[in-house]
């Protein structure tokens, strides 16, 4: 596929999915598949623990720290927000983004706790929008094969299970033109394969023409 014409805008490409569902391999693998193709992409990822709301996030993933539901949900949401005009500038540009995990993620762990679905929605509301969202679906089974739970808080798989409930729901609330589900049972090559053939579909989209959405 050729490269996209410099008028049109990049587009704005998010995984999500479950532990081990393999977002990050197939993040790199496609950012680097579209920069071989002449579409100029970069990465972005959530939570960016590199940034300074990222650092106290950082701690309560890996348990050093505890924090009330509401405020890990806010700091969450405030670390999108911090690299949102990053992303909304590149997008801007021509720069097509690819994003391993965003406000899906956000509503669907603080959900699971019992907080309002409404409630979780309200901070990122305004935040750019995805044109395209990868959701990669793993089998509790194949996910158990790819190594067993780390330390970090939500990784259990009575959570997980929760987790995958709460993105079928939020799915379903996203057009069926936005959010599309992978099977990430299968292998490396395969998987980036369906998702190449998904992304040019959403690159040959008009809506690359216009503003992005918020
Ligand atoms: N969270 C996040 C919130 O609560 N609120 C929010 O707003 C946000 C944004 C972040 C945690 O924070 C929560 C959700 C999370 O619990 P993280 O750092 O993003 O966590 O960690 P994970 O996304 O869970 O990272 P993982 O590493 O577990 O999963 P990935 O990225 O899905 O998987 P990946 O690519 O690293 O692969 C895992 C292993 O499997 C192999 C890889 O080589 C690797 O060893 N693998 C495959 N093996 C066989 N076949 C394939 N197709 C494979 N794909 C990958
Ligand atoms: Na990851």
């Amino acid at each position: 596929t050729a490269a996209a014409p410099s008028r049109r805008r990049g587009a704005f490409i998010v995984f999500e999915g479950l532990d081990r569902s393999g977002k990050s391999t197939q993040v790199q693998r496609l950012v680097d598949a579209l920069n071989a193709r002449g579409v100029q992409t970069k990465g972005a990822r959530f939570p960016d623990r590199t940034l300074s709301t990222g650092k106290m996030i950082d701690s309560y993933l890996s348990q050093k720290a505890d924090l009330d539901d509401r405020a890990i949900h806010l700091l969450f949401s405030a670390n999108r927000w911090e690299r949102a005009s990053q992303i909304l500038e590149d997008l801007r540009n021509g720069v097509t983004v690819v994003c391993d995990r965003y406000a899906f993620s956000g509503i669907a762990f603080s959900a699971i706790k019992g907080l309002s679905w409404n409630w979780c929605r309200a901070p990122d509301v305004g935040l750019p929008q995805p044109d395209l969202v990868l959701f990669l679906r793993v089998s509790p089974e194949v996910a158990q094969q790819r190594g067993g739970f780390g330390q970090e808080r939500y990784e259990t798989s009575e959570v997980q299970a929760k987790v995958e409930k709460a993105f079928t729901k939020l799915g379903q609330s996203v057009g069926k033109d936005v959010w599309t589900e992978i099977d990430a049972d299968k292998g490396v090559d395969e998987v980036h394969e369906e998702i190449v053939r998904r992304v040019e579909q959403a690159l040959g989209s008009e809506a690359l023409d216009g503003e992005v959405k918020k």
